[in-house]
């Protein structure tokens, strides 16, 4: 191309837009399928893969980098150093050393507190205006592991946390009632995982309360059903880590969902693990992570809605609470 006068190829500076950049940590299953969605959503200008392993980052970076043809215009770049992730606006780490059969959960927690300390106070360094969204397991006790060592606001520390379990929550109910999932607002709330708790009370679909749409769709429903739906939630991840041997297309959407609303402003409600300390009569002075519905933009966790929750949802929510701040405090951090 040849330019069509002196100053045509420079864009004035006051045309130049902020670039977006976003890193992910760990190019494992759970790392690239984030890092594709992000790309096919066209979410970041640039986007920083890194990995312990080089051989496998590189194969990653160029894999993907070879569908540039087909996909909107974004620098890829990839390192084993942290220094490539500087001047990320948001740093989502999937880093995690797998569980060695037989190794107790508290074992694994401590060998991936071990990695979180070489990884997030170099990102905290590299970037120290970033959003950091934690998605490596335990996500609620590794969420608080990197708030105390990134020293960033808790409104900008976020694990993935209940947003993956809420999703397969709506797919079930929507299933069940033969509607889109889009158009089922539930929640789950509080411990990623097993003791995530549904909150039945705020199950709407249409603006009806969902109890009263199976009604009407003339379906049995009882307690043991519902029950069988959130059994149902908590298991999918077992049942599709025990047929394929991980997970990685969900938790890629769900993610790359997180990262639109935090990087567009989008202001969206999803639940993700917050700093929940005085929410549900969680004791004030317990700086546990647990998911709760939040308002996401920009700024990372804009508020924490109040939701209202049976007392047998918040005395379960409570539960869960307990059992996490007891795993946090046996880190010492
Ligand atoms: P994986 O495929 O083993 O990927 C982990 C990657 O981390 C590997 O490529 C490692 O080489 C890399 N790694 C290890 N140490 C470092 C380090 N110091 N620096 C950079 N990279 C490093 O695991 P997978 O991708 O399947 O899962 C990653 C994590 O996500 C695990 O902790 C899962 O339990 C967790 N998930 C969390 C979910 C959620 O909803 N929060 C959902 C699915 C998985």
């Amino acid at each position: 191309f040849r330019p069509v006068s002196d100053d045509a190829t420079a864009t004035p500076t006051s045309h130049r837009r902020r670039l977006t950049k976003v890193s992910v940590i760990g190019a494992g299953n759970v790392g690239m399928a984030i890092a594709q969605t992000i790309l096919t959503r066209d979410l970041a200008d640039e986007i920083a893969l890194v990995d312990a392993v080089p051989d496998k980052l590189r194969g990653e970076m160029l894999d993907l980098q070879h569908a540039a043809a087909f996909l909107p215009r974004t620098r890829l770049v990839s390192d084993t150093d942290l220094a490539v992730t500087r001047g990320s606006d948001l740093a989502i780490v999937t880093a995690g050393a797998r569980q060695i059969p037989g190794e107790t959960r508290l074992n694994l927690l401590q060998r991936n507190v071990a990695l979180f300390r070489k990884i997030v106070p170099a990102l905290a360094e590299h970037s120290p205006e970033a959003l950091l969204l934690v998605v490596s397991n335990p996500v609620d006790v590794l969420t608080y592991v990197a708030w105390k060592l990134s020293g960033f606001p808790a409104s900008r520390v976020i694990g993935s946390g209940t947003n993956l379990d809420s999703s397969r929550f709506r797919f079930l109910l929507a299933e069940h009632l033969d509607v889109n999932a889009q158009d089922v607002q539930a929640y789950m709330v509080g411990e990623h995982g097993d003791s995530s708790v549904a909150v039945w009370s705020s199950v709407s679909v249409a603006g009806m309360p969902v109890l009263k749409s199976l009604q009407a769709s003339h379906r049995c429903f009882d307690e043991e059903a519902l029950e069988g739906i959130r059994r149902s939630v908590v298991d999918s991840a077992y049942e599709v880590i025990s047929l394929k041997g991980y997970t990685s297309w969900a938790i890629g959407y769900s993610v790359a969902s997180l990262a639109a609303s935090l990087l567009r402003d989008q202001r969206r409600i999803h639940p993700v693990s917050v700093l929940a300390r005085g929410f549900h009569g969680i004791a004030p002075e317990n700086d546990v992570f647990l998911s709760l519905p939040a308002r996401l933009g920009r700024g990372g966790v804009l508020g924490v809605a109040e939701m209202e929750l049976t007392e047998e949802e918040a005395k379960k929510l409570r539960r869960s609470a307990k059992t996490l701040w007891e795993n946090c405090q046996q880190l010492g951090l």
